[in-house]
């Protein structure tokens, strides 16, 4: 297999790492009776676009659903609970920090919705990433992460003129 795809997480092996060393500095002062986490991990699935799916130009509408979180409006900072953001080609540069607002590119679900619809996705090769954040819109660990590959046909390409019409010029 080879490994062609660029990671979207550069500093998450680095990430690991360091979490890993707060949890092991924090199990020295707690007792191991107070742990109260789930221990099946959160998901989130993009349901619509499919991975690898080809889809015409003009809005396009994403969907998504999760298991082990609960999704609620931006805000809410109860354990347990986030809301959808949709990267649309750029890079999920910093989990650590709360995901930016850039329009038609990294959007924010903070009405607790679960599909979105970009106005205008152009032709080409696109990459989708939905990641659920908590209610001050960092994103939750471990990541509730999922990615999808997509391609939008050309208008052009579908719009070739039957023939004998280019004879048609006034
Ligand atoms: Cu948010």
């Amino acid at each position: 297999m080879m490994n062609q795809a660029p990671s979207p997480f550069p500093a998450l092996a680095a990430l690991v790492f360091f979490a890993a060393a707060c949890a092991s500095d924090a199990d020295e002062g707690e007792p191991m009776g107070d742990v109260v986490e789930e221990s099946a991990p959160a998901t989130v699935t993009i349901t619509s676009p499919a991975e690898g799916d080809t889809v015409d130009p003009g809005p396009l509408t994403v969907t998504m659903t999760v298991t082990g979180v609960s999704i609620v409006p931006a805000g809410d900072t109860t354990s347990g609970t986030g809301h959808h953001h949709l990267y649309l080609d750029a890079d999920v540069d910093d989990v650590t920090v709360p995901v930016p607002t850039v329009p038609g590119s990294i959007v924010h679900m903070g009405d607790a919705s679960s599909q979105f619809t970009f106005e205008e996705v152009g032709p080409g090769e696109h990459r989708l990433i939905a990641i659920v954040a908590d209610g001050v819109h960092v994103p939750l660990r471990p990541l509730v992460v999922d990615t999808v590959h997509f391609v939008v046909t050309n208008a052009v390409d579908v719009q070739i003129a039957p023939f004998g019409v280019d004879s048609v010029v006034r």
